[in-house]
């Protein structure tokens, strides 16, 4: 296992596996660990061998339980702006990666964490696992790709349902939804990924690449136009008194009161 430090990664002789690992705030995402998942997906890409690699949250409380709320919380515009632009980077990474990337969720996948996971290939859940886009809550919209990437997972119904309420989904009813592609028993969840992953593995190599980039290429056009009205509401939406009190109020673990301005 090499460590760098929030984010650490195994490699194994057909796949590899990348482990979110901040434990204490539920595995969120801050600045270090986009950085890293960035550094750790242009590495495997440069080898000449591309393997499977399987993302996963350290613990078994979460996947990623979102963008790290207290290093969001004092950003300027600016500094949003790059954040956002360093948060798609990393999504459009994974999604581009040669080879398929699959989320291994055991545990929270909120905010931040389910679009990590919206943008892998598959994603796979432990019974115990839960979703949602609870970034209503906050002030705000999902930035890093959730809104366009559930859209086009799930269709726009039950997008709108998930992204208004921002309401929390057990992981049964992620599976019923089409949220997610697989569920596993949450004693079985490290052998059923192995499995998949090796078996995965085991396919042509250059047609598995194929397949994933067809797939893709042909649904760019509006993800890419979408990403962008997505960035833009996110950072309107940052700039209102209602995210500081969304935020705040998460901090100081009560309610929050929004005013609409
Ligand atoms: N950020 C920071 N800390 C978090 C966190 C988060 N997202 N989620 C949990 N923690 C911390 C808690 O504050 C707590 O820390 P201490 O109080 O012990 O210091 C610790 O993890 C354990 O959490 P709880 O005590 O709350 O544990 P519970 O079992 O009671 O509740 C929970 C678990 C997952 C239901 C709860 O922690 C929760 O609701 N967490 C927040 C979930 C959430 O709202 N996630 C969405 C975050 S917003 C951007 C694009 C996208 C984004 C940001 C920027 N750009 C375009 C710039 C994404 C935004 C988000 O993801």
């Amino acid at each position: 296992m090499h460590s760098e430090e929030s984010v650490k990664v195994r490699e194994e002789q057909s796949f590899v596996e990348i482990l979110i690992s901040r434990v204490e705030n539920l595995n969120a995402l801050n600045p270090d660990v986009l950085q890293s998942l960035l550094l750790v997906f242009e590495k495997f890409e440069r080898n000449s061998q591309k393997k499977v690699i399987l993302i996963k949250g350290d613990g078994e409380k979460a996947f990623v339980a979102g963008a790290d709320i207290k290093s969001m919380y004092d950003l300027g515009q600016r500094a949003i702006a790059d954040y956002a632009e360093l948060g798609q980077r990393v999504m459009r990474r994974i999604e581009c990666y040669s080879m398929p990337v699959i989320a291994c969720v055991n545990g929270y996948a909120l905010g931040g964490g389910m679009e990590l996971a919206l943008a892998c290939d598959l994603i796979i859940a432990s019974k115990r696992s839960k979703f949602g886009q609870p970034e209503i809550n906050l002030g705000i919209i999902p930035g890093f790709g959730g809104t366009q990437r559930l859209l086009q997972r799930i269709g726009i119904g039950t997008t709108r349902k998930i992204v208004y309420l921002g309401t929390i989904i057990e992981a049964e009813e992620a599976y019923k939804l089409g949220v997610i592609d697989m569920i596993v028993e949450n004693d079985k969840f490290q052998e059923e990924i192995e499995i998949f992953a090796r078996n995965l593995s085991q396919k042509a190599p250059i047609a598995l690449m194929e397949c994933k980039r067809v797939l893709r290429e042909s649904t760019e056009p509006n993800l890419l136009m979408g990403l962008r009205y997505e960035v833009e509401g996110f950072i309107r939406a940052f700039a209102t008194d209602d995210r500081k009190e969304g935020m705040r109020a998460f901090l100081e673990k009560r309610n929050a009161e929004f005013k609409g301005s």
